[in-house]
């Protein structure tokens, strides 16, 4: 096989010098904002790549799976979820999923990056397509201060997309951040965090740790998972913390198709059926966080 040369790979090292590779046709955008160094690279396999200070945040080819999967399921569990506050997610992925869903009426995305969303819009169109929704705000501002200062009792739903907990992220997966989030969700509220891979051994035991915290919060904390390719070791996790629901028991699939109907085709990933099985984790995942199988 032929194959084509490229002038450089982009590698995001998982540790060492292992990591995943993408052959780079073109460097589209390249600049340091005053958080992170911003990237849009055209690459070879996955269309363009979005990286944040060397880490992949996105491809075009594999985006849905990461937003659908940290947007739909808590969604289809609530009863009538109406008011959503997204933190980091500046991309607009995630509120393109959320927004699909009729009956929200209002969602908050705070974002602490202008550089991100302005690099979306101009060079992942698909992704930040939701960003000018008339029922979306934007918010330039650090999420964990937006939390700390937002009302009691008001969001249905918190969707925390984050980068990796180190630098300013690490504050998203602290104590102080996560009983925030407890206060300003409704009775039945519940939030959702991107929780890294479970084979990645840089991220496991604060994973682990900020899962046993969440536990003395909320009465259901329950970690699913989802196949990213472009992501560490391609395998990924999500952490629920619901007040009220279980994220299994209470979940009713023909509701939740019947919700999902009028955007059922646009999806690649989630759907109805799959919402039970990807809480049935491998026997090291649940290990990992200390549950007996
Ligand atoms: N949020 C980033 C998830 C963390 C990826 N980590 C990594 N590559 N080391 C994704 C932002 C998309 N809205």
């Amino acid at each position: 096989m032929d194959a084509k040369q490229h002038a450089f790979a982009f590698t995001e090292y998982w540790e060492a010098q292992s990591g995943i590779s993408f052959g780079v046709e073109e460097v589209l955008y390249s600049r340091q904002s005053e958080y992170q160094h911003v990237r849009v690279l055209q690459t070879d396999s996955f269309g363009r790549l979005l990286t944040l200070d060397g880490l992949v945040m996105l491809t075009e080819r594999d985006e849905f799976v990461y937003h659908e999967m940290i947007s739909h399921p808590a969604l289809c569990l609530l009863k009538d979820p109406k008011r959503v506050l997204v933190v980091g997610g500046g991309d607009g992925g995630t509120v393109r999923e959320i927004l699909r869903h009729q009956g929200i009426e209002h969602v908050d995305l705070v974002e602490i990056d202008q550089m991100v969303i302005d690099v979306s819009r101009e060079f992942f169109p698909a992704v930040s397509s939701a960003l000018d929704d008339e029922r979306l705000s934007i918010r330039v501002e650090d999420g964990a201060a937006f939390v700390k200062n937002a009302p009691s009792g008001h969001y249905d739903l918190v969707v925390v997309d984050s980068t990796d907990p180190v630098g300013f992220a690490e504050a998203l997966f602290g104590e102080d951040f996560y009983r925030d989030c407890l206060r300003v969700l409704t009775d039945d509220g519940i939030m959702v965090s991107q929780t890294e891979s479970p084979f990645d051994r840089t991220f496991q035991e604060s994973i682990r740790a900020a899962n046993e915290f969440l536990e003395s919060l909320f009465k259901h904390v329950e970690l699913y998972l989802a196949y990213i390719p472009t992501y560490p070791t391609g395998m990924w996790s999500f952490t629920m913390a619901s007040k009220q629901l279980h994220p299994v028991r209470d979940f009713d699939a023909t509701s939740a198709g019947q919700r999902l109907a009028p955007f059922a085709g646009e999806l690649g990933y989630y759907h109805s059926e799959l919402h039970r099985a990807m809480f049935v984790r491998p026997a090291f995942v649940d290990r990992f966080l200390g549950r007996h199988v």
